[in-house]
């Protein structure tokens, strides 16, 4: 769609001229705006008026007994105030992509609005001035090579953000999921260290981003036990000075901390919302509790845009291995494929709110992009035991499973083959566990406008057809 017919619309045709193409211009206009995913704000009967248009195209209103004058006049007024409305949405897009003295130009059809801008338009209709509307976006995100980083990505990519990924040096570079999700080559990679002050304050002030997603973070409850001071030093001290850092430089940076359900600490069977009071489990809740804090101070002291998503397990294909379900199906599809093992777990009874990653990232920059900053629950108001999903996992490649046994006693079967599939290690039990987590994202509903779209069982078949696609691949699981 050239921008050049869309101008015919703005400079206006004559009355016969629009007689012919009523029902053309609607096309246009639903077009234009639906590409740019932007609704102007056309007169609310605007739509009605313009199905009348068609209406009448069609014929339709012959039986309305309405003399052909009256008709002829009806259809004139209509089109007309369908075109007037498309002026004036075009004229308010047009504002708001092009620079000020650029506009007249365009409001009097001499000046075509290149479609790149509009891409503009939706940071603008968030509330942006112009300047801001007319640059791209820069974001930096921390964390940039775990599941969110990459999931997240890909999304800020898509709305032509340009994308700083800030990684910790390692020995081997391990950017298998910005592969995997075709992204790595469009991200600018960052050295970044959560313990180094003088490292991420050299970086921001020299990328000045737009929007600092802080994901990066010891995120292995298990680990934190064995190490709690260096989970503390990352997940709670880095943010602590990751947000001073942004506010020695720049206060109108926006911010998001990755907030966990871990700090509920599982000790209420009841769905928890933004009001439920914490009870941190292990060294890791604890340290992201005070991450938690730390952010929801630094908006309220200082008017900074910082937002913390307290997201509840999420999970995908891109899930690191030690986490229980990327384990269950991990394992699972090496021993459909042949592989000599058995899946070896912790407490089966444990029981979660899991939902699909690619899903919360949406809400994560929902909250960025939201007017205000605020705290917000994301999670699918559904849950499930770590025994739930081996059974699903297991039904959706292909074995039944028959356990006998209890506690560190109890296994599971395969009744066809009667192969051994899972038995219980202690080696997988916590200090402390956190039983139950389930949660109300009703505020995110609500403000939002976020709900998760892939459900338990969507999300576990997802799982482990990629695993078994991998594995039967004769590829080495990440
Ligand atoms: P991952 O473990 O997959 O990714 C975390 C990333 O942080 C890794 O890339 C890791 O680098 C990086 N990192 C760790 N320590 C440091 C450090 N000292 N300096 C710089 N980078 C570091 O986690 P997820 O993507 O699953 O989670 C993203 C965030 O969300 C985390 O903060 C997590 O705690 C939080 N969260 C996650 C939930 C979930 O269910 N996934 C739920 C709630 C919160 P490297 O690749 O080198 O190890
Ligand atoms: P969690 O995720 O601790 O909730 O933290 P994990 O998948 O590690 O454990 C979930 C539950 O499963 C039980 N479990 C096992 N866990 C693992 N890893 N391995 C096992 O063999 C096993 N057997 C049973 C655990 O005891 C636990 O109850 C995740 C991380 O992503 C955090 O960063 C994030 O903040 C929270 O989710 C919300």
């Amino acid at each position: 769609m050239s921008t050049t017919n869309f101008d015919r619309i703005v400079e206006g045709d004559s009355h016969a001229e629009l007689l012919a193409h009523g029902g053309m211009y609607h096309d246009l206009f639903k077009f234009q705006t639906n590409a740019i995913g932007f609704a102007p704000q056309a007169s609310p009967d605007f739509h009605d008026q313009a199905q009348d248009v068609r209406a009448m195209d069609q014929g339709r209103h012959e039986r309305d007994q309405v003399n052909t004058t009256s008709r002829q006049e009806k259809r004139v007024r209509i089109v007309t105030k369908v075109v007037r409305d498309t002026r004036y949405a075009t004229f308010q897009m047009a504002a708001l992509a092009v620079p000020r003295d650029e506009r007249k130009a365009v409001w009097c059809g001499q000046k075509d609005v290149p479609l790149r801008r509009l891409a503009a338009i939706r940071a603008a209709a968030n509330g942006q001035d112009d300047r801001q509307a007319m640059a791209k976006k820069k974001a930096l995100v921390t964390g940039i090579l775990g599941q969110d980083g990459a999931y997240l990505a890909k999304r800020l990519l898509e709305g032509g953000y340009e994308v700083y990924g800030a990684a910790r040096r390692s020995s081997s570079w391990n950017s298998w999921r910005l592969r995997d999700l075709g992204v790595e080559q469009h991200i600018k990679f960052e050295y970044f260290e959560l313990l180094e002050y003088e490292n991420m304050r050299r970086l921001i002030d020299r990328l000045r981003p737009d929007e600092v997603y802080n994901l990066a973070a010891q995120s292995f409850v298990a680990s934190s036990f064995e190490q709690p001071l260096y989970t503390a030093d990352a997940d709670a001290m880095g943010v602590l000075r990751l947000l001073e850092v942004c506010r020695g430089i720049d206060t109108g940076i926006r911010f998001y901390q990755a907030s966990s359900s871990e700090m509920y600490g599982g000790v209420s069977p009841a769905a928890l919302n933004e009001n439920t009071p914490f009870h941190p489990r292990s060294p890791y809740a604890v340290a992201k509790t005070f991450g938690h804090h730390a952010t929801v101070n630094y908006r309220e002291s200082y008017g900074m845009h910082a937002s913390a998503g307290i997201l509840f397990n999420h999970e995908s294909p891109l899930r690191g291995r030690e986490f229980v379900t990327r384990k269950i199906t991990s394992v699972l599809a090496e021993m459909k494929a042949g592989a000599p093992t058995t899946l070896q777990l912790g407490n089966l009874e444990a029981k979660r709110d899991w939902g699909f990653a690619g899903d919360y990232v949406e809400a994560i920059h929902l909250m960025v992009r939201a007017d205000k900053a605020d705290d917000y629950v994301v999670a699918t108001g559904q849950i499930c035991s770590v025994r739930d999903f081996v059974i699903a996992a297991a039904a959706a490649l292909g074995f039944e499973l028959d356990w006998s046994g209890s506690g560190v006693d109890e296994k599971a079967h395969d009744r066809k083959t009667g192969k051994l599939i899972v038995e219980i290690s202690p080696e997988f039990f916590r200090p402390a566990e956190v039983h139950t987590l389930l949660g109300d994202a009703s505020k995110a509903r609500r403000e939002l406008g976020w709900a998760p779209k892939v459900d338990f069982e969507g999300l576990v078949t997802m799982m482990a057809r990629a695993d078994y696609d991998r594995a039967m691949s004769g590829k080495q699981l990440m």
